[in-house]
């Protein structure tokens, strides 16, 4: 018998019953979008769970990121990684800048700090990092150039909710940080995205910019689109919230199954969690190199079996067609060789121990 396709990743749901309930109340106060109590609600109770002062939401997580550009009025020039999901160098791009790529780090995939600097020119005005699957950035050292150089930082955190790095929750490092909500995240509010940063003034320009510029009923100071997260997302996300805790625990059991079985071995890279950082678990990239099956092959012996994986991050976004002939494109060559030997194999929830096992068993034959 064929058994089940097992993809990259799996939503999680909260209880029907559970769901059904938290949204019962909306038949009767009929308020469905344009932030209200369940929108605040959640707000007060994502700040508290991601440990930040300020919180803004919008109705996806690639959306706020070219509103956070937008608001902090950055021009020019922003340092970024190629190594990553299209959403990043696309937030920048379509704000009418020029994304600058800077390699990554062997180990941990995210940006290599000792490279930032040189990419540095009269124009740049940004750093725009990527906690990438889940692991943390040198936080620090990116604060000390931003501050030498007095650029802006705002952190891709759609891979790291509910993470911390020596024990402060990550969104408060750098000016602004966004988590993605996605269905397909640790945490999700279906589609949806939350924009932190500890500086309130950012929240009127913000609610400005996701409601079409608009500033009560008569006046509309900016120029603005619409992105606004709806009361049944709010909902959503409010009922996942309970949950977040045994969905990391989850997630923890399965990636420590992997990387008893793939550990070691020969050929394969795996990321292994830091004694600095509480995890969440996010995703399982694995680097085939010098292994007897590469990537590709890899692959293509999992998808017989119904099992599929993904290539994330492949290819670069510098390598997308669209900028080909607009900016000029660094090189990078560590980002180059991950992404052409990177596996991310599936991982969430639901995802069983025999199943993990089953996924080494064909990696490993
Ligand atoms: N920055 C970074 C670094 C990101 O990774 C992302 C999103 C963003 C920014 C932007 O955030 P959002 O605007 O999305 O909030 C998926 C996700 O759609 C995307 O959110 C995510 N990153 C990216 C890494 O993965 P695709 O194009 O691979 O999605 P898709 O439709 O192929 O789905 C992948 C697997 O997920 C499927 O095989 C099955 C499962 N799935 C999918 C959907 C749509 C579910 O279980 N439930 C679902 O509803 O982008």
């Amino acid at each position: 018998m064929e058994k089940k396709p097992i993809m990259v990743v799996r939503s999680s749901m909260p209880p029907y019953e559970e769901f059904i309930e938290e949204i019962k109340d909306l038949w009767e106060s009929r308020h469905l979008t344009h932030q209200g109590p369940k929108y605040h609600l959640l707000a007060e109770k994502l700040k508290e769970y991601l440990g930040v002062k300020e919180i803004s939401m919008f109705a996806n997580g690639h959306l706020a990121l070219e509103l956070a550009i937008e608001a902090m009025g950055l021009t020019g020039e922003v340092i970024t990684t190629p190594y990553t999901f299209a959403s990043t160098t696309q937030a920048i791009v379509r704000n009418g800048l020029t994304p600058v790529f800077c390699d990554i780090r062997e180990d941990d995939y995210t940006m290599d700090v000792s490279k930032i600097e040189s990419l540095i020119t009269d124009k740049t005005s940004a750093i725009m990092p990527v906690h990438v699957y889940g692991n943390v950035c040198d936080v620090y050292a990116i604060e000390k150039i931003a501050k030498k150089h007095n650029l802006k930082v705002i952190y891709d955190a759609a891979h790291v909710f509910g993470v911390e790095v020596d024990g402060i929750p990550v969104g408060n490092f750098g000016d602004m940080t966004m988590f993605s909500f996605h269905a397909t995240k640790v945490y999700h509010t279906v589609e949806g995205g939350g924009l932190v940063f500890s500086d309130p003034k950012y929240q009127t320009k913000l609610a400005q910019l996701r409601q079409f510029g608009m500033q009560g009923q008569e006046s509309v100071p900016i120029v603005g689109t619409n992105a606004k997260m709806t009361e049944m997302h709010a909902a959503m996300g409010l009922c996942n919230l309970r949950h977040i805790d045994e969905e990391i625990a989850k997630r923890k059991k399965a990636a420590e199954r992997y990387l008893q079985r793939l550990g070691g071995v020969k050929g394969i890279q795996l990321c292994y969690p830091k004694d600095n950082v509480k995890g969440n678990y996010a995703y399982f990239p694995v680097v085939f190199d010098g292994y007897k099956y590469n990537r590709d092959e890899v692959s293509d012996l999992l998808a017989k079996e119904n099992i599929f994986a993904r290539k994330y991050f492949y290819p670069l976004t510098s390598d997308f067609e669209a900028y080909q002939g607009k900016f000029p494109i660094q090189e990078t060559p560590i980002a180059r060789r991950i992404a052409n030997s990177v596996l991310t194999l599936p991982l969430y929830a639901d995802l069983t121990v025999e199943e993990v096992d089953r996924i080494c068993d064909i990696i490993l034959q």
